[in-house]
C-alpha cells in the first residue's frame, strides 16, 4: 500500500480548509455544499496529479509498455466516492468532514453525473480505466470531451423530452486544461504533390484547421499506486478568425463563423441509433480524436524514448480501438510514419498492425459503420488516399485459391459500393479482433466476420467483458461490502475471486438472513428514492423486478411490457389469481430519433399510470419507470433488484453488461441464452438462474424455415399475447397520452421482428414460477448468494488482465 494521502482526519481536516479558501476565496463557514464538493474534489485531484507526475518520469526509465484505449465514449460517473475508496481514506474524510459539521454523502451527492458515454461500451471504457490503474497497468484513455453530455431525460406525459445536459455548467473539478499540448487537426483542403532532388511527397493544404487542445483527468487505481490519465479533447478555433467587419455591420452570426463551426466538433456526443450515420460532424469527431490523440501518443514516444528505433514501437506501445469508432487509428499511424517520419509503406504497416488491435461489440448488421466515400474523401483528402492504398494492397494480395474467393473478397474489401466500411478497415490494420462474450464472438467468428475469420483464425479472440467491483458492490452496496468484507475480509476488493470464499456460506441461515436484511436496506434506499423523485410509494416487501439499460427494440422492454400487462389482465379477470406481489422497475433512455422505443417507454409510462390507480391491482402490482437512467442513479437500482432482466432476442445483444452488475449485486437472472447470460448461468448454475425462450440456434431456424407468422401467434392465444397486442390499439392504455399505433404496426407490420410474441409464452411461465419460488426465502437468497459468490469472474480486473495477456502483450 502507497502510503495514504491523508494519515488522520486531523491531517485532512488542515488541508481541506486551505484549500476551501483558496479555491472559493471564503472561510469554510461562509461557503455553500457545492463549494466544499469542488474543494474536496479539487485536493484529491491534484494529489494525484502530483503523483502521476512523479510516475510519469520513473515510467521514462522504464521501458513498460503503455496501452492507449480509444473510445469516443467514456461513461465515467461521479469520481469522488470511488477515489476516496481507491485512496484508502473514506473513513478519515467522512470523519474530518464530520469535524466541521459536513456530512460526505451531501458533498457526494453535489458531484455532476458526466454522461460522456451512451451505455454499455461507454461505461467498459470507464471499468476497464479503473481496472488499468488497479492491475498497475499505464493505461491512458483518448478520447472527446463533449460539452454537452447525452441529453438528461425527462418525462412528460409519459413521453420522452430530451434536456441539454450541460455537465460543465459550474466547472468539472477533476479536469486541467493543457494548452501547452494542444495539437493542429487540419479538415478539407486539397493534396499537394511536392518534388524536390528526385524525391516527392504530399501535404494536405487549405481547409479548415482545428486545434485539439487536451484536458487530462487522473485515474486514482485501487490502493492508490497507480495514477493513470483520461486525454479529452476539445476543437478550438486555430487562429484568431473574427470578422470584424461582418461584426461592425451586425452580422454577427458571420464574424464568429469559423469560432462556431470549429467549437461544434466537441459540443455533442452522438446517440447510438442507426439514424445518426453519416453525418459529417461525427467524422469530424472521429477524426479529431484519432489524429490528435495519436500525435501526443507519437509526441510521448519520442520524449521518452529518444533515439529509440521505429521497429521498438509497438513493443512500447499498444493503441486500443473501442468499436470501429476510432477505426482511423490505423491510416492515420500510417500518415504519420510514412508522411512525417519518412518510414517506408512496408516497415509502417507492419509497425501499424502490431500496434493496433480491435474490439467489436455489435452484430447487428445496421450498427455497422459506413461512410460515403465522397463525403470522407472531401474531409480527409490525405487519410483517404492512405485508406485507398490499404485497400488495394490487401484486395491485391487476397488469396485466390479458394472456391467462392470473389464472395469473400467483395465482402472484406474496405472500399465497396461507394462506401468506406469501418469495421472492415479495424479488422485489416489490427493485430487482434475480439467480441465482447463467448456466444458474440462464436457469432462474429460464423457470421458477421466469417470471411475474415477464414483468412486469419488468429486474429480472433474473445474478451468476456466485465465490471468494476469497486464501484458497483464496493461503493453503491454498502451494506452488501460489509456484510461480505465481515466474513471473508476486503480482499475481493482487489481480487474479486475471493467472493469465492462466500461459498462456504450457502447453507449458513444466519447469513442467509443477513443478506436479505441488506437487500431490504438497499429496497428502502431505492423505495424512498422512487418516492422522493417521482411522488409514487411502492413496497420493500415486494418483488423487485428490474430491467434498466438503453431502450432499443432487440433488448425487448416490449416483451416484459407485454408481461405486465398480462399479469393486469389476468388480475382483473380472475379474481382468485394473485401474484406475487411485485413492483416493476424499468429505466432507460432512448435516442432521441428513435421513436419506436420513445414509444415504448410512453408505454411502460402508460401501463404505470393505469395500474398505479387502478385499486383493484395496486396492492400487488406496481410499475415505475425512474427518469434519467444515469451511473448515479443505477448505482441505487442494482443494489436493490431482486429479478435482473436479461431478455433480448437470443443472438443480438453482444454481452451485456447491467447482467453483470445485477449478478454481483444477488440478483436472480430472468434471461435468454444470449451475451454474457450464457456465461452468468454457466458459472452460477443454471439452476440459480431463471433461463426461457429460443436460444441463438433456435432463431436462426425460425428466421431461415419461413413459416413464422406473427399473427398466427397472436390468433391462438386471444387471452394471453394476442390481448395484448389488441390493447396497444384498443384504449385501454390510452389515458395518458393515446394509443399506441405505431408500436402495433412495427410490430406486426415486420412479422415480429425481435420474436416478442414468441417467446411471450415461455416468458410468462418463467416468471410466473420464479415469482413462485419467492417467498422460500431462504431458498432464494441461496441462489443470490450463487450469483454472488460467482460474479467475480465478471471483474473487468479479470478482463483487462486477459487483454493485457493475449492482446497488448504485456503482465501486469
Ligand atoms: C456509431 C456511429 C454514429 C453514431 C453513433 C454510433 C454508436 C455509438 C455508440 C454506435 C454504438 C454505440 C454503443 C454501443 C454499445 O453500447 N454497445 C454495447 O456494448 C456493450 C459493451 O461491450 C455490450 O455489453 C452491449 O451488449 C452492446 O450493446
Amino acid at each position: 500500500m502507497a502510503d495514504k494521502i491523508f494519515t488522520s482526519p486531523e491531517e485532512f481536516a488542515e488541508e481541506f480548509r486551505s484549500k476551501l479558501r483558496a479555491e472559493a476565496g471564503k472561510d469554510l463557514k461562509d461557503c455553500d455544499n457545492s463549494q466544499r464538493y469542488r474543494a474536496l474534489a479539487r485536493l484529491i485531484a491534484q494529489k494525484a496529479s502530483e503523483q502521476f507526475a512523479l510516475s510519469d518520469s520513473e515510467n521514462k526509465k522504464s521501458q513498460k509498455k503503455k496501452v492507449y484505449y480509444f473510445s469516443l465514449e467514456f461513461l465515467i460517473g461521479p469520481l469522488l466516492d470511488n477515489y476516496l475508496l481507491n485512496y484508502g481514506v473514506r473513513d478519515i474524510v467522512a470523519e474530518g468532514l464530520q469535524s466541521m459539521g459536513i456530512d460526505l454523502d451531501e458533498l457526494i451527492a453535489e458531484e455532476p453525473d458526466p454522461g460522456l458515454g451512451n451505455g454499455g461500451l461507454g461505461r467498459l471504457a470507464a471499468c476497464f480505466l479503473d481496472s488499468m490503474a488497479a492491475e498497475g497497468i499505464l493505461g491512458f484513455g483518448n478520447g472527446m470531451r463533449y460539452h454537452y453530455g447525452l441529453f438528461k431525460q425527462e418525462i412528460r406525459d409519459g413521453r420522452q423530452v430530451e434536456v441539454t445536459d450541460n455537465w460543465l455548467d459550474k466547472g468539472f473539478p477533476w479536469e486541467t486544461k493543457h494548452p501547452e499540448s494542444a495539437v493542429l487537426v487540419r479538415f478539407g483542403g486539397e493534396v499537394v504533390r511536392h518534388e524536390k532532388d528526385g524525391k516527392f511527397w504530399f501535404t494536405q493544404e487549405g481547409g479548415e484547421l482545428v486545434k485539439a487542445v487536451p484536458y487530462d483527468v487522473p485515474i486514482v487505481g485501487y490502493e492508490g499506486k497507480t495514477i493513470n490519465r483520461l486525454r479529452l479533447w476539445s476543437a478550438y478555433p486555430a487562429h484568431e478568425d473574427f470578422d470584424l467587419d461582418a461584426f461592425n455591420a451586425g452580422d454577427y452570426a458571420k464574424a464568429s463563423k469559423y469560432r462556431t463551426d470549429v467549437e461544434a466538433i466537441s459540443q455533442i456526443l452522438y446517440p447510438n441509433d442507426a439514424g445518426e450515420h453519416g453525418r459529417i460532424l461525427r467524422l469530424k469527431q472521429e477524426y479529431l480524436f484519432v489524429s490528435a490523440g495519436i500525435s501526443s501518443i507519437i509526441r510521448n514516444f519520442k520524449y521518452d524514448h529518444a533515439g529509440a528505433d521505429w521497429k521498438t514501437f509497438p513493443d512500447l506501445v499498444a493503441i486500443h480501438t473501442n468499436d470501429t469508432h476510432p477505426a482511423m487509428c490505423g491510416p492515420e499511424l500510417m500518415r504519420v510514419l510514412v508522411d512525417q517520419e519518412g518510414l517506408d509503406w512496408d516497415s509502417a504497416w507492419d509497425i501499424t498492425t502490431r500496434t493496433v488491435s480491435y474490439t467489436n461489440h455489435t452484430v447487428l448488421p445496421e450498427a455497422l459503420e459506413k461512410w460515403p466515400i465522397e463525403t470522407f474523401r472531401r474531409l480527409l483528402p490525405r487519410l483517404y488516399m492512405y485508406i485507398e492504398e490499404i485497400n488495394r494492397r490487401y484486395m491485391d494480395s487476397f488469396p485466390r485459391d479458394k472456391e467462392g474467393w470473389q464472395d469473400a473478397l467483395r465482402n472484406t474489401a474496405i472500399l465497396w459500393d461507394g462506401q468506406v466500411r469501418m469495421a472492415n478497415l479495424s479488422v485489416i490494420c489490427s493485430h487482434s479482433v475480439n467480441g465482447v462474450a463467448a456466444l458474440h464472438t462464436q457469432i462474429l467468428e460464423r457470421e458477421t466476420l466469417h470471411d475474415f475469420y477464414e483468412l486469419t483464425p488468429e486474429k480472433f479472440n474473445n474478451k468476456t467483458n466485465g465490471i468494476s467491483p469497486r464501484r458497483f458492490l464496493g461503493n453503491s452496496n454498502p451494506s452488501l461490502s460489509k456484510l461480505v468484507t465481515g466474513k471473508i475480509g476486503d480482499g475481493w476488493l482487489k481480487d474479486a475471486g475471493e467472493l469465492k470464499k462466500l461459498e462456504a456460506y450457502y447453507d449458513d441461515d444466519a447469513f442467509l438472513d443477513a443478506l436479505a436484511a441488506s437487500k431490504r436496506t438497499n429496497k428502502d434506499r431505492l423505495a424512498n428514492y422512487i418516492n422522493k423523485t417521482l411522488g409514487i410509494e411502492v413496497d420493500p416487501d415486494s418483488i423487485f423486478d428490474v430491467q434498466v439499460k438503453r431502450f432499443h427494440a432487440y433488448k425487448r422492454q416490449l416483451l416484459n411490457a407485454f408481461k405486465v400487462m398480462h399479469v393486469y389482465n389476468r388480475m382483473l379477470d380472475d379474481p382468485n389469481y394473485k401474484p406475487h406481489k411485485t413492483t416493476f422497475i424499468f429505466s432507460g433512455k432512448a435516442a432521441s430519433a428513435y421513436t419506436f422505443a420513445k414509444e415504448v417507454i410512453r408505454l411502460i409510462n402508460s401501463i404505470a399510470d393505469v395500474i398505479n390507480n387502478d385499486e383493484r391491482v395496486n396492492d400487488y402490482i406496481k410499475v415505475v419507470f425512474i427518469p434519467n437512467f444515469a451511473v448515479s442513479n443505477a448505482e441505487l437500482i442494482y443494489p436493490a433488484a431482486d429479478i435482473s432482466e436479461q431478455i433480448s432476442t437470443a443472438g443480438k445483444e453482444a454481452s451485456g453488461t447491467s447482467n453483470m452488475k445485477l449478478m454481483m449485486n444477488g440478483a436472480i437472472t430472468l434471461g435468454t441464452l444470449d451475451g454474457a447470460n450464457v456465461e452468468i448461468a454457466q458459472l452460477a448454475g443454471m439452476e440459480n438462474e431463471k433461463i426461457f425462450g429460443l436460444t441463438e440456434d433456435e432463431v436462426e431456424a425460425l428466421k431461415a424455415g419461413g413459416k413464422y407468422f406473427a399473427w398466427d401467434v397472436a390468433n391462438a392465444d386471444p387471452d394471453g399475447v394476442g390481448r395484448c397486442v389488441h390493447q396497444l390499439t384498443d384504449g385501454t392504455f390510452a389515458r395518458l397520452s393515446g394509443n399506441f399505433q405505431q408500436i402495433s404496426d412495427e410490430l406486426m407490420g415486420n412479422n415480429d421482428y425481435d420474436l416478442v410474441l414468441a417467446d411471450f409464452a415461455s416468458y410468462v411461465k418463467a416468471w410466473d414460477e420464479l415469482t413462485a419460488s419467492y417467498d422460500d426465502q431462504r431458498d432464494w437468497q441461496r441462489r443470490a448468494l450463487h450469483n454472488i459468490a460467482n460474479s467475480g469472474h465478471f471483474s473487468s480486473d479479470r478482463t483487462i488482465r486477459e487483454y493485457a495477456h493475449d492482446i497488448w502483450d504485456i503482465d501486469a
